[in-house]
């Protein structure tokens, strides 16, 4: 276990640039935002001051409005597509001006990224300061949320793009890309010059992703135009399970600190209506699990996908919607052949055990449904998803995504050396 750890340490200290970590060489070479809650977790268990700049400097490229950006361009290079020229950050009046940025972003970490740092760190007082002093940011990275990205007031929040999901070409987003009428675009990819391209996206898929950020940038990035225009508009349990989960991290550490009631009461209301509506609206009886809404054709996106069990993570269902949920998991996802969690239902037809999001297990799912099982009490099946999770990396490297069939050997996929399977890792073996 030790070379084990020691390699991630490896991995981390390699990816590490001047005050922020790149996902993975080549195929990644910015700061990403989820990656980067994720890798501070990691640095946190050898050596904390990396971790609070890994922090920070996401934090320093927040926008006015609160707008935390999925994409950091901190140098220019062409390695990736779309790059800051694409993007155009600069189109939004509120935009960083220091940085250039995406206009998207990523499922909201930080609260819990925080508390996880205090929770493993060795100087909590030194670890509380550091705290103190970045948690408005986050704070106003939630009411961001809770004011532009929830237009029914219902306490969910939308995402107008599947990069925002982080789960980029999962077979969810399938039917409201295949009905966008998307321009065959020009441009020239870089991934799959780095990534075998029958792991990646396809061409198609990428002329979607680009229009609907036509249409943003159109608009400059105005939330009420893309609440109105956007063709992809959907309230994601991933996304919500870590808004809600980070909303409790932050009550914790707020009251921790002390002095902010205005702040708490806030959160408190936020946190109560989201858990409501969440299992309200995003619990399907019939499929067993949570699962993903169309906001723009208003209907339910009847699949599962390892997303649909992240909201045990953040304490939304109660204990008898827990064990049913496990319960799907385990008849659907948990057959012994396969390593825990494949990324898409190994029982649908649109299962890719090969390709990105469309089947492959990815570590920082595999992390989050690790905590919310121990959460909830399931010992043995929390203790499988760490065993599956180790012995992926052993056999395997530590890849980016990997194949959920036990009989395949070489089933590591996409980018080597990633960071977050590093830090992740590292953090389930401490
Ligand atoms: C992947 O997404 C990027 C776009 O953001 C890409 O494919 O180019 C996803 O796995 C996403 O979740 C992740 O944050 C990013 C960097 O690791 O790569």
């Amino acid at each position: 276990m030790n070379e084990l750890k020691n390699k991630a340490i490896e991995i981390l200290n390699a990816n590490w640039r001047d005050g922020f970590s790149i996902p993975c060489e080549k195929l990644y070479p910015f700061q990403w935002n989820w990656d980067s809650g994720f890798i501070a977790i990691g640095f946190a268990h050898f050596d904390m001051p990396k971790a609070e700049e890994e922090i920070s400097t996401l934090l320093d490229a927040q926008w006015g409005n609160g707008f935390i950006p999925h994409i950091v361009f901190h140098t220019e290079t062409d390695t990736y597509f779309p790059g800051p020229d694409y993007f155009c950050s600069e189109l939004h009046p509120d935009a960083s001006k220091k940085y250039k940025t995406s206009g998207i972003t990523q499922p909201p970490v930080l609260g819990f990224v925080l508390a996880e740092i205090l929770r493993i760190s060795t100087d909590k007082k030194a670890t509380l300061k550091f705290i103190e002093g970045v948690i408005d940011k986050v704070y106003d990275n939630h009411t961001y949320f809770y004011t532009k990205r929830d237009p029914q007031n219902e306490g969910l929040v939308y995402i107008y793009h599947n990069w925002e999901s982080g789960t980029d070409n999962s077979p969810m987003w399938d039917d409201i890309i295949h009905n966008m009428d998307s321009p065959d675009y020009e441009f020239e990819r870089r991934d799959t010059t780095h990534v075998d391209a029958s792991q990646r996206p396809s061409k198609r898929e990428y002329d979607h992703y680009l229009h609907i950020l036509e249409i943003a940038k159109e608009h400059n990035y105005s939330d009420e135009k893309i609440a109105e225009l956007s063709p992809f508009l959907v309230q994601d349990p991933l996304f919500n399970s870590m808004l809600i989960k980070s909303n409790e991290s932050l009550i914790e550490l707020y009251t921790l600190i002390g002095g902010s009631q205005n702040k708490i009461k806030q959160l408190e209301t936020w946190q109560e209506k989201a858990i409501k509506s969440f299992n309200n609206k995003l619990f399907d009886e019939e499929l067993g699990a949570y699962i993903h809404y169309d906001l723009r054709n208003e209907r339910k996106i009847k699949h599962i996908s390892s997303s649909s069990f992240t909201p045990l993570f953040a304490n939304i269902p109660g204990k008898e919607r827990a064990e049913k949920l496990v319960q799907t998991l385990m008849s659907r996802f948990g057959n012994e052949n396969q390593y825990l969690c494949a990324s898409f239902d190994p029982e649908s037809e649109l299962y890719k055990p090969k390709k990105y999001w469309r089947g492959p297990v990815w570590i920082n799912l595999n992390w989050i449904l690790y905590n919310g099982l121990v959460q909830y009490g399931f010992e043995d099946i929390s203790k499988r998803v760490k065993d599956d999770t180790v012995e992926l990396i052993e056999e395997n490297g530590f890849y980016e995504y990997f194949d959920a069939r036990k009989e395949v050997s070489k089933g590591g996929y996409g980018g080597i050396n990633f960071s977050w399977t590093a830090s992740l890792l590292l953090d389930l073996l401490n």
